[in-house]
Order: structure tokens, then sequence, then C-alpha cells
């Protein structure tokens, strides 16, 4: 095994040896024992919805039982996908929401409104009025509108209206995909895709396209929003990232999965100073707080709060032999973690009602018991500091970076002081100093080597002048490698890029936050096309998505509303829709005309980075910004007229 195969980050490396070493599988090996994996699984031609199947599609056999073909049956897979990755990002939402009410309707609690200005942001999007009223009443009435988002029976999602460009608007209602409300769509994907209801692969698409709408800017943008107001909206802030955060001399708690709510307690918990001297009494320096995955993210774009690694670290994270205790919450966390955990002192902990695993232990939380919930989890970890069994593998690689950027503070960081607007990006778009901008967001992958696909495609982009937006593990991937540091620039832009980053002082790759922060980037572009001179419309900007080491649900609805939205959006693993080619046709072509956006599958970073990068330069030539502007010399008559 070469485990540079496995992973293009030297920690990582380091660890993937250890676990070789000591004969412990992770994620690459039982990948490899799961060789070669079913055709027709990756294609996505079998069913199994009835039990007249599972079904199967050849040549010898083109049709299911029922007469479904290999359109139908992808089409429905592939939607029932996006259901499941909208459910997850909208429940999500919907906890948050849940916190959010608990902090309007309780006189006390563990949890306050931290950002008032964002509330009243919000609330007046919202309709909701604003002037002259007190904080709980708009609050009040804000939770009113959310909660309602999720499973009214009539008219359109707001947040959709209030938030997405006109021309946008206009165009999901003329092909029919304005999301309702965000339950609705998910149930709807449900029961189309039962036995013997919808087979029209063009059909079934749409609905699929409706909600991961009601994903993106419903679900995942209430997510986003409550979160802001809740836990304060992030700041540009210094962190660290990487294995070599975690420390042998201090109680290391890891938090892993999604959700803020616990993780944003545990770290002001943590400072408390009865804590810091119960650990200190147990022999240890101090109490370490460190993440894995979107929780990481959560607490890293609001606290700083280093982050140990990425979705494929998880596992290499506790054979460092160090983690009290990993707690996790909601998505992304692996079995795998049950039994690795047996053969530490970690405790692995779940928290949610929704995620328990078999080989950890339940310490159920509840959002009106918080801070009495964190300070029993870490003093489990205090007292768990002096039963460590391994002796300390923590790699020496940790790589330093700037995260917190958001679409509010965006304005005044590209504006300044003076300029604070969306003004001077779109004006550097325009005289091709930037030319464009790219979402690199989304998961890792075994299939590919870990992190090589995210820092490959970026630094051909940023090398190409185009500024990169980034969330999830691909954020993760990027801080490690450097790039969220603002002398990357310097090292890795082209020379526009690198004059707009050097005189604003941001680095070339944007941390703007967790997997549901992807509504971030919705919102970033929705005020770019506000600002003017780039089009009315998404589609018609000079930007790209792309997802390079994929794998979850959640990136396939959070690819299909950048699709629908008008992004163009390459992914490396296709979409298993291969086995259908009409549906395999309409996704990665014909679906542009229809709605402004459309798929690519490229597996390799740098070709894919080259596809997002011509796409960036067809809608700039569309917006006649290639132009470059002729050289006039003037005789002395026509320099007395110029007006200077
Ligand atoms: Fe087979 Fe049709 Fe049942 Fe699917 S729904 S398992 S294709 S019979
Ligand atoms: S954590 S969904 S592996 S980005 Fe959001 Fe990372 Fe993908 Fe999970």
């Amino acid at each position: 095994m070469d485990v540079k195969e496995r992973s293009s980050d030297k920690a990582a490396q380091e660890m993937i040896s250890r676990m070789a070493e000591a004969g412990q599988q992770n994620a690459w090996d039982r990948l490899e024992a799961q060789s070669p994996q079913c055709g027709f699984g990756k294609q996505g031609i079998c069913c199994r919805l009835c039990s007249m199947g599972p079904c199967r599609i050849s040549k010898k056999a083109p049709l299911g039982v029922c007469g479904a073909d290999a359109d139908t049956i992808a089409a429905r897979n592939l939607v029932r996908m996006i259901a499941a990755g909208a459910a997850a990002h909208s429940d999500h939402g919907r906890d948050i929401a849940h916190t959010f009410k608990m902090v309007v309707e309780s006189e006390q609690c563990d949890y306050m409104i931290k950002d008032e200005l964002k509330l009243r942001e919000v609330a007046a999007r919202y309709g909701i009025k604003v002037e002259g009223r007190d904080t709980k009443e708009i609050a009040g009435d804000l939770s009113d509108a959310v909660m309602a988002e999720f499973g009214k029976q009539e008219g359109t999602l707001v947040s959709a209206a209030a938030y997405a460009p006109p021309a946008r608007q206009k165009v999901w209602q003329e092909f029919g995909v304005t999301p309702r409300s965000i339950d609705r769509e998910i149930v709807e994907i449900m029961h189309r895709t039962h036995i013997g209801v919808g087979s029209d692969y063009k059909n079934l698409v749409k609905q699929g396209i409706r909600c991961s709408l009601a994903d993106g800017w419903g679900g995942s943008l209430i997510a986003t929003e409550l979160s802001d107001i809740l836990f304060g909206s992030p700041q540009p802030i210094r962190f660290s990232a990487n294995l070599g955060v975690l420390d042998a001399k201090q109680v290391n708690i890891i938090v892993h999965g999604h959700e803020p709510t616990l993780s944003d307690i545990i770290v002001s918990v943590s400072q408390e100073p009865e804590l810091i001297k119960m650990a200190k009494d147990n022999g240890a320096e101090g109490i370490n707080i460190a993440g894995i995955c979107c929780t990481a993210n959560e607490i890293l774009m609001r606290h700083g709060i280093p982050v140990a690694g990425n979705f494929l670290q998880q596992e290499l994270a506790m054979m460092t032999g160090v983690v009290e205790v990993m707690l996790v919450d909601v998505q992304c966390i692996m079995p795998a973690l049950g039994s690795l955990s047996d053969c530490f002192h970690t405790r692995l902990i779940t928290t949610s009602p929704k995620c328990k695993i078999a080989g950890a232990e339940h310490i159920e939380f509840h959002e009106d018991r918080a801070v009495e919930i964190a300070r029993e989890i870490i003093k489990i970890g205090i007292e768990n500091f002096a039963n460590r069994k391994a002796k300390a593998r923590i790699p020496k690689v940790t790589e330093r970076g700037i995260a917190g950027f958001t679409t509010e503070n965006i304005f005044y960081h590209l504006g300044g002081r003076f300029r604070a607007s969306y003004r001077p990006l779109n004006d550097n778009i325009i005289n091709g100093r930037i030319r464009g901008a790219a979402g690199v967001v989304g998961c890792n992958n075994p299939k590919q080597v870990h992190d090589y696909g995210h820092l490959t495609m970026i630094k051909e982009l940023i090398r190409n002048n185009v500024l990169v937006v980034s969330t999830g593990c691909s954020a993760i991937a990027a801080a490690k490698a450097g790039l969220m540091r603002p002398d990357a620039a310097e090292k890795y832009c082209g020379k526009g890029l690198y004059e707009v980053c050097e005189t604003v002082g941001i680095p070339p790759v944007l941390y703007v936050g967790s997997c549901v922060d992807n509504s971030r980037i919705l919102t970033i572009l929705a005020n770019v096309v506000a600002e003017g001179g780039l089009g009315d419309d998404i589609s018609e900007l000079p930007v790209a998505g792309a997802a390079p080491e994929w794998m979850s649900e959640k990136a396939i609805s959070i690819g299909m509303y950048f699709v629908a939205s008008g992004v163009y959006t390459v992914i490396a693993e296709p979409l298993p829709i291969l086995g259908a080619p009409n549906l395999t046709r309409y996704l990665t072509d014909e679906i542009e005309k229809d709605i402004g956006g459309k798929w690519a599958f490229e597996r390799d970073p740098i070709k894919a980075a080259g596809m997002m990068i011509e796409h960036i330069e067809k809608k700039r030539d569309a917006l006649g910004i290639n132009v470059e502007k002729e050289r006039k010399l003037y005789d002395m008559e026509e320099r007395r007229v110029l007006e200077v």
C-alpha cells in the first residue's frame, strides 16, 4: 500500500501508515474489500422499490417487472437521493429553528440572540415590521414565519422569494419548480417515486429540482441565518488546522457532525475556570476542543476553534490515542468509529436521538439543559484523561489560515471602509482582474486521493484568476494546505487575483462555512446580481461550482440547487445515472435550456477546472466584458476636448 495513493495530506499519510502497522482497518481498506463495486448500482439502474423486484436493467432485460426503463429507474433513485440530502440539511435547519423558538419563548435559557442586526435584516426580508419594535417581538414573528416554511400547505417558500434574484424566480415559475414548503417537496418525491406513480424521467427530475431549491433557498438558508442570529455572525478569524492541533498534554475533546447547538455551548463551557482546574487536578494542562467535518466549520467560523481534519480523518484522529471524547451529533459520522473506539480509551458519545451508533454511549442532548449537559460531557473527558492506553501519536502537522467570511462581511472586506458594497468585486470581475468566481465544496471520498481533487482544482482556478469560495470538507482541505492564508495569493494566484487579494488583504480562497452554509454562496451570487453590471440572473454570471470529492446525498441536493440556480456544476464521481442515456443527456446538456445551469462529470481536477474556466470565459463573452479595450492614440485636437 502506497499511502500517497490514499491521501495527499502528510498528517493523514502518517496515520494511515500507523493504522496499517496496528492492523486497524479504515475507509480505504473497506473500499478495497468492497471492490469491484456493483456496476448496476454505479449506473443507477437497479431498483428495489417494490417486491416484484429487485430489478436490474441490462440488454437482455431492458425493463423492470413493472415496465420501468433505465431512465425511470435512475431518475427515481436520483431524486430519492436529493430528498435524503434535502431532508438532512433541512432537518438541521428545523432543529435550529426550534432552538430559536425556545429562546423567543423562554425567559431564561442557555442560548440568546447574539446578532440583533442580523435578526432585523432577516426579519425585514420576511416582511416583518422591524422599526420601533423590540427584539423579542421581532424574533417571535420571525420564529413563526420560519417554522411555517417547513410544513405549510399553501403558498410558496417565503425565503426563496425574499433572497433569490427576481429573474431567477421567474425562471422557476415558468418551469414550474418554485418550491412551496420544505417538507412538502421531500414528501412529494417519496410519493412520486413509489411503484406505479411517475415514470417520466424529466418530470421526476423536475420534482428533484423543486426539492433541492427548498433545501438551498429554504432549509439550509434558514439554518445559516438563524445560526448567525443565535451564535453570532462570523467575522474573519485566525485558526489552525490538521491533526497536529491535538495536544498530548491536554484533555482533547473532538466535536464531529454538523449542528452547532451543542458544540457552541461546549466551546464556552470548556473555558469555565472550575473545569480547567478540574483538568489540571487530573494531570492535564487544559482542555482542548477541536472539530471534524461541519461541526468543526460551525465553531471554527465563529470562535476560531481548531479543526482536526475533514471527513476521511475521523478514524485517523481517534488513532492518535489522545482523544478523550469524540462527541458526535448528526451526519457524516462513520459507524466504524464504534468498533475503533473499543481499541482506545476514547469515549464515543452520541447526542441526538436521530443518531445512535453501535459501540457508542448515548447522552441525549436537550437544548433546555444545554450547559448542564455540556459540563457533564466535558467532565467525562477530563476523567478519561488518565485512562489513555496507547502511546500518543500525533502527527506534527498543522497549518494556519483565516476563516469567517460571510455574505454580509464580504461587502466590507472587498469594499473597504468607504466602499462597503459588492461594487469593487463586480468591478474587478468586469475589468477582468478577477475572471470569475467558483464555489468548490463538498466531501472526501476514498475513491479519490484524499484532498488531492480539492487542492489541485483550487490551485488551478486561482492560478487562472478565479476567486474561490469554499465550504465543508473542501474548505478544510484548502485550509490544511495553506490556501486560506493571505500570503497564499502571492504563491498561487494569477496576477489579477493576486493584485486584488494583496490590496484588500484577503486569501484567494474564502472560507464561508459548513455544508448548510452553501446557502451563503447562493446569497453572495444574489448580491453580485443585485449590485449590477453582470446581468440580471445568476445564470449570466461568470461563475461555476464543483464538488471534486463528493460522496453524500447532501452533495447531490447541493449540486442540484446550484444547477437550478443557474450554475454550471462539475463533480468528479459521476451521478449514478450513466446507465440511463436520456437522463444523462438531459442533466448534462438539455437541462440548461430549462433552468440555466447543468451538470458535468470529470474526475481529473485539472481538466475539471479547465471546463469551469471555459464556462466562465463563455459567460464573460456573453456579457460583453471580454472585449479588449482598443488603445486609441489621440491627436492634439482630441486631447483638448477630453474631459479630465
Ligand atoms: Fe422492479 Fe418496477 Fe418494482 Fe422497481 S418498481 S423493483 S423496476 S417492478
Ligand atoms: S461534512 S457532507 S463529508 S462536506 Fe458537511 Fe464533509 Fe460532505 Fe459531510
